[in-house]
C-alpha cells in the first residue's frame, strides 16, 4: 500500500500562500492578527469592544470566519468598519487561500489593523498560517482553567492569550493561577491579558497591547 502524505502537502500549499499574504501585508503596512478560540469564548465580543473603544485612533478592517451564517459580520458591520464574512461550509478553520479571496472584496486601503476571527475551534486553526503577524487565543472562564495544557498545539503558537469573562469568576470554579501556570509551561512568552467584555474590566490593557502591535 502506498501512503500519500496529503496533510503535509495541504499545509505546504497553505504556507506558500500565507507567505504571499505576509509580504502583501508588509507592503501595505498592515498589522494582522488571527483571533482564535473556542465557540462562544467572546472573539466577536472582543472585536466589537475594540472597535467601540479605539474610534478613529486605529483604522481597522475585519474578516469573519464561520461554518455558516453572516451573523458575526452583521455585528461587526454595525460599527461601520469594512468586514467580509467567509463561510467555510463545514471546514473547521480558515486557510490562506480563503483570506486571499476575501481580500479582493475588503477595502482595507488606509487601514492599519486587520483582525481575522477564525472558526471557533482550539485544534485545527493552529496549523493554518494566514500570513498573520500573530495569533491571539481568546479563552474564557466557563471553559475551565486547564485549556492551555489540554490544547498545547494552539497555546504554544500564539503571541498573546486573552482570558475573557472574568466577571464570571465569582460564579464558576476557575483557578486563575492554575491557568497562568499551565500557560507558562506551554508558552512562557505569551502575555496573559485578563478581561471582561461584559464589564469592560481589563480592556485598557488589551488596547495598550494592541496599539503596541500596530506601531511595531
Ligand atoms: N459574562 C460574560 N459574557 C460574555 C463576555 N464576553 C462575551 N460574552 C457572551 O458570550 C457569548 C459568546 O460571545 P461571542 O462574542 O459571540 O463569542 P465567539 O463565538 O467567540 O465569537 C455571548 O452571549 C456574549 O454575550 C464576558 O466578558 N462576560
Ligand atoms: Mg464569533
Amino acid at each position: 500500500m502506498v501512503k500519500i502524505p496529503v496533510v503535509r502537502k495541504v499545509l505546504e500549499a497553505n504556507d506558500a500562500i500565507a507567505e504571499e499574504l505576509r509580504e502583501l501585508f508588509a507592503e501595505k503596512g498592515l498589522a494582522v492578527l488571527n483571533i482564535v478560540g473556542s465557540p462562544g469564548a467572546g472573539k466577536t465580543a472582543l472585536i466589537e469592544k475594540t472597535l467601540q473603544r479605539v474610534g478613529e485612533r486605529m483604522r481597522i478592517g475585519v474578516i469573519e470566519g464561520d461554518l455558516a451564517t453572516s451573523l458575526d459580520a452583521e455585528r461587526i458591520a454595525s460599527h461601520g468598519v469594512p468586514v467580509v464574512q467567509i463561510n467555510t461550509g463545514g471546514y473547521c478553520h480558515l486557510d490562506a487561500a480563503m483570506i486571499k479571496k476575501a481580500l479582493t472584496s475588503l477595502n482595507i486601503s488606509g487601514r492599519s489593523l486587520l483582525l481575522i476571527e477564525n472558526v471557533g475551534n482550539l485544534v485545527c486553526p493552529a496549523a493554518f498560517d494566514l500570513g498573520e503577524a500573530l495569533k491571539v487565543v481568546i479563552s474564557s472562564v466557563p471553559e475551565g482553567d486547564d485549556k492551555p495544557v489540554k490544547y498545547p498545539s494552539m497555546f504554544s503558537r500564539v503571541g498573546a492569550v486573552v482570558l475573557n469573562k472574568i466577571d464570571l469568576l465569582q460564579h464558576v470554579r476557575f483557578d486563575v493561577e492554575a491557568f497562568r501556570r499551565g500557560l507558562q509551561r506551554i508558552n512562557a512568552d505569551a502575555p496573559l491579558i485578563e478581561l471582561s467584555c461584559e464589564t469592560g474590566q481589563g480592556l485598557d490593557a488589551w488596547l495598550a497591547w494592541l496599539e503596541r502591535q500596530v506601531s511595531a
